[in-house]
């Protein structure tokens, strides 16, 4: 099929899943197009089966903020038209899928069909804002598909938005062959030269990733057994992480490493991660930490215990309790068999639940019957 996917190219789960389905299903034969206002970060590749095409918005004195959701509208229909796209999948509601409603009106009477794959903060944060919220409900309500990434995100979005459409639960998904264990002794020993631990936290450092909880979870442990604390991603929050870290005594011990395109090679040498959200629809970090055999401990919330099954793959404590996480954490860096065995379980739930090979196909299916509806 011909596809064309619109994400956000920031740093961002949505957009991770955008580009990882695109590239994936260029993998499978599809014909993919990203169409965006840039190149999407973790895009690692482009051919002739994933093109990206990207969205200008012009500027003007006129205008106090530029119209970005018109010019990404005009954008899905030139390449729907000159590449005789199937159809559009559109990741995060706002404003992707009021671009996507566009571009389909404007195509009529060919059929553009959109679907809209939710993600989390689109509902749970911003489309329910007042500003937003009408017309997040309408373009959901005018989507030819709808899926959510977690059953909680379904339930949420039925809820705040009372939705009378289906809404599938298609989950995130990792890549259990690109995610695995690493035994990168040598990438190891530039955070790690004495053998200590290694605990792990990935985001993109938004106040919903609690991220001082991480630095204070940290400053718990590290008095206990020997460790390192590497940080990836960047975002508003990352300064109150490092003034925190320097508090709390710890700075020299903790890793800033930024934006990261390979997160694989970090998660796949770390020893757990630290997930302490206020709130994750699904906790994709999660997912990718376990396919590594790297064990989760992250907040009992949202779609998170869909994920983790606590005390057998990962540990689920509640929002904000950093001293019962803390202690999840010494239990499993004082006990590596303990520490292992759950490493091994969090890499089967990967494989056997979220696997690329499982979840790709369910949205092939959808888009099958998407298709075939608008005809
Ligand atoms: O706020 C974020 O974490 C970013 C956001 C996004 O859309 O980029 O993440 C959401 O989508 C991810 C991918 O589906 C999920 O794994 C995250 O749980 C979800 N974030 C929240 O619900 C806070």
């Amino acid at each position: 099929m011909k596809v064309g996917i619109t994400c956000y190219p920031t740093y961002g789960g949505s957009g991770v899943v955008g580009t990882e389905l695109g590239m994936e299903l260029a993998d499978r034969g599809h014909e993919v197009h990203f169409i965006g206002s840039a190149l999407p970060f973790r895009l690692r590749r482009l051919d002739h089966s994933v093109i990206f095409h990207e969205v200008e918005v012009m500027n003007y004195p006129l205008f106090e903020y530029p119209p970005y959701d018109l010019a990404l509208a005009t954008k899905m229909g030139e390449v729907a038209r000159s590449s005789n796209l199937d159809l559009l999948h559109v990741h995060y509601a706002i404003p992707h899928s009021v671009s996507a409603f566009l571009a389909r009106s404007m195509m009529a009477p060919k059929k553009l069909p959109f679907i809209t794959t939710l993600h989390g903060t689109d509902i749970t944060l911003v489309g329910i804002n007042s500003s937003y919220w009408g017309i997040t409900r309408f373009a959901i309500e005018q989507s030819d598909g709808i899926t959510a990434i977690s059953k909680d995100l379904q339930k949420n979005t039925l809820r705040e938005f009372e939705i009378q459409k289906t809404i599938e639960v298609i989950y995130n998904f990792v890549n259990c062959q690109k995610y695995c264990r690493r035994q990168n002794e040598e990438y190891r020993h530039e955070f790690a030269p004495k053998g200590e631990k290694i605990l792990v936290h990935l985001s993109n450092f938004r106040p919903v990733k609690r991220v001082t909880d991480v630095v204070e979870i940290f400053a718990r442990v590290h008095p206990q057994v020997p460790s390192k604390l590497l940080l990836i991603g960047d975002g508003p929050d990352c300064a109150a992480a490092e003034t925190l870290a320097h508090k709390r005594g710890i700075r020299e011990h903790t890793f800033f490493l930024g934006k990261q395109e390979n997160v694989e090679e970090t998660l796949g040498i770390a020893d757990i991660l630290l997930l302490p959200s206020e709130m994750e629809s699904f906790g994709l970090a999660a997912l990718e930490a376990m396919a590594c055999e790297t064990p989760p401990i992250a907040s009992r919330v949202g779609g998170l215990p869909e994920l983790i099954t606590h005390g057998v793959d990962g540990f689920l404590a509640d929002v904000g309790d950093i001293q019962t996480m803390a202690e999840y954490a010494l239990r499993l860096l004082q006990d590596p068999a303990l520490c292992s065995k759950v490493g091994h379980a969090a890499r089967q739930t990967a494989m056997n639940r979220f696997s690329s090979s499982l979840i790709i196909p369910q949205y092939e299916d959808l888009y099958r019957r998407v298709v075939e509806q608008a005809r």
